[in-house]
């Protein structure tokens, strides 16, 4: 697909080459500064993961558990805030999204390395100052709601100063993804040549830099009306508790495409390798992830249906939810029509974005459900919500993240993955997904409300069922992060390319050179010309 490509032989180690501390903490090559990102996500997906697990075992008993409903809010606010802000926001924008965009846009780096780094630094002091926080424990809940969070003894100041470091960084990298993908592209790559990851990213980024200032913003109000007591949430103080959650959501509403669109991205690169054939219809696909970007900042108000609000705006935000369905479901109906009469085989990064196909229909669908302004009334704040969210968020996003390391681990490192550990994991995790999240839909429909540590004892044998399915889910989690350990040390020698893809990032070395290209290539179509001569698996 691309003249001047050079070095797919795949000998040495590439852009890891040199070694030790120095040489990652100052890094400029957007590689080692992905693969940074990644490992300080992947801890907290992890961590967060471990929060879950104490949720559930406290939840096997309706009555009071082995920890203080008290601590029970902590633990779900520290579930949820580590899950939403420092792993799943920043999982694929940041680690893969930095190492593959210029790889697929065929450059040499991002348009600004230096403000990258500076990017990975502020992210990892807003770390710190989020953990010092910690220090007297938080019970908000993810959604620091006002006015208990103006009035909490927890430390939300401080908390919320490291949540803004945390954005900024999220600002930058998206500032910097817009001019890359604008400035740096190699010669050939018209913008209807891009690969879809990058179209899904392109979108991400302008979502990233439009509405994260709004929650920094928010941020700093709420800290202002803590530390001076100005009264812009508190009713006491002449404030009003829904402009808050106004202000939340409409950051918080588009920042669940930011979660979303690059894993849609992947799966969109992934589906057609693995089914050998062109992607169906990817001007839709394209198109639709700024669709998507667009009509997610006019839904916010679907989290406020019960909250206060006139029938008139409630009618238009429903209205508006159902919108959003149109361009997704596009996205889904041209991933199936690709799918179709497809030689489809099996391997774990197509596994894992068959997973997502199928869990993100459910989580979709049952999205209609909450925006009907009558069911939402039944079912707002219930486990119908945690399902729905777990559906989209782990369902979706967590198996896109998924498929894309698994499809990309070769070229990262060098080295492939064992594909028996991991279709023993993906089996494990699906199994364990359902298990654990279609139960919460059950107990949700039923009026089990969220965010309780007690409940009445007609729910115990759910929540024991959904307890033990997550026992699976975890166990494939762990079978997943021994096979990327073994792997990086004792897995077989990846090839330049594995899969017979056509993107960039598989016509050069693995690992890349640090320059990823010796020559920058010069394009000639797009990148899914499967089943044509001399494409791909030719
Ligand atoms: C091991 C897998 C997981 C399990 C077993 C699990 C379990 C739970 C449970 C039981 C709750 C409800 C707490 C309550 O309402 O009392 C919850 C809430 C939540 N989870 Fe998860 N979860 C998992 C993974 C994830 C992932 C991957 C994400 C996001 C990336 C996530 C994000 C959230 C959020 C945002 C909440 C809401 C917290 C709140 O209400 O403040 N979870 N989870
Ligand atoms: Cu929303």
């Amino acid at each position: 697909m691309a003249d001047g490509i050079s070095g797919a032989s795949g000998t040495g180690r590439g852009y890891l080459a040199e070694t030790g501390l120095r040489s990652w903490a100052f890094s400029l090559d957007h590689k080692r500064i992905g693969v940074m990102y990644l490992y300080t996500t992947m801890f907290f997906f992890l961590v967060g993961g471990l929060f879950a697990e104490l949720l559930r075992l406290k939840l096997m008993t309706p009555g009071p558990g082995f920890v203080s409903d008290k601590t029970y809010n902590v633990f779900f606010t520290l579930h949820g805030a580590l899950m939403i802000f420092l792993f799943i926001i920043p999982a694929i924008p940041s680690a893969l999204g930095n190492f593959f965009i210029p790889m697929m846009v065929g450059a040499h780096d991002v348009a600004f390395p230096r403000l990258n780094l500076a990017g990975y630094w502020i992210f990892l002091a807003g770390i710190v100052v989020v953990i010092a926080s910690l220090v007297r424990p938080m019970d908000t809940g993810w959604t620091f709601y006002t006015p208990y969070s103006a009035k909490s003894g927890a430390a939300v100041t401080l908390l919320s100063f490291g949540l803004f470091l945390v954005g900024m960084s999220s600002i930058l990298t998206g500032l910097n993804f817009i001019i890359t993908i604008h400035t740096q592209r190699a010669p050939g790559m018209t913008w209807s040549r891009m690969p879809l990851f990058i179209w899904g990213m392109y979108a991400t980024s302008v979502i990233q830099v439009l509405a994260t200032p709004v929650i920094g913003m928010t941020f700093i109000l709420l800290a202002a009306e803590r530390l001076f007591g100005v009264g812009f949430f508190d009713p006491a103080k002449g404030g009003d508790p829904l402009l808050f959650q106004h202000f939340f959501w409409f950051y918080s509403h588009p920042v669940v495409y930011v979660m979303i669109l690059p894993a849609m991205g992947i799966i969109s690169e992934i589906i057609p390798v693995f089914s050998r054939k062109p992607i169906f219809g990817y001007k839709a696909i394209a198109y639709s992830s700024m669709a998507i970007a667009l009509a997610g900042f006019l839904v916010w108000g679907h989290h406020m249906f019960v909250s206060g609000m006139s029938s008139v705006a409630a009618v238009i935000f429903s209205l508006l939810t159902f919108s959003v369905a149109v361009p997704t479901g596009v996205k889904v109906f041209n991933w199936i029509a690709t799918l179709y009469r497809g030689s489809i085989s099996f391997e774990s990064p197509m596994l894992y974005a068959l997973m997502f196909i199928f869990l993100f229909i459910i989580g979709g669908l049952t999205g209609p459900f909450l925006g009907s302004l009558g069911t939402n009334v039944q079912l707002h704040d219930t486990y119908f919500v945690v399902a729905h969210f777990h559906y989209t968020m782990m369902g979706g996003t967590v198996m896109g993240w998924l498929a894309g390391l698994h499809y990309w681990f070769p070229k990262m490192t060098g080295r492939m993955l064992s594909e028996k550990l991991a279709r023993r994991a993906a089996v494990l995790i699906l199994i364990g997904f359902n298990v654990t999240f279609f139960t919460m839909f059950i107990l949700g429909y039923k009026g089990m409300p969220r965010r309780w540590a007690e409940y009445p004892v007609q729910y115990q044998t759910m929540h024991i069922i959904a307890t033990v399915g997550s026992w699976v889910l975890a166990a494939g989690i762990i079978v997943m992060v021994w096979n990327f350990t073994r792997s990086l040390y004792r897995g077989e020698a990846a090839p330049g390319n594995p899969w017979g893809a056509l993107t960039l990032e598989w016509q050069t070395a693995s690992p890349p050179p640090v320059e990823n290209f010796e020559v920058i290539p010069t394009v000639t179509e797009w990148p899914y010309s499967f089943g044509r001569k001399g494409a791909g698996d030719a």
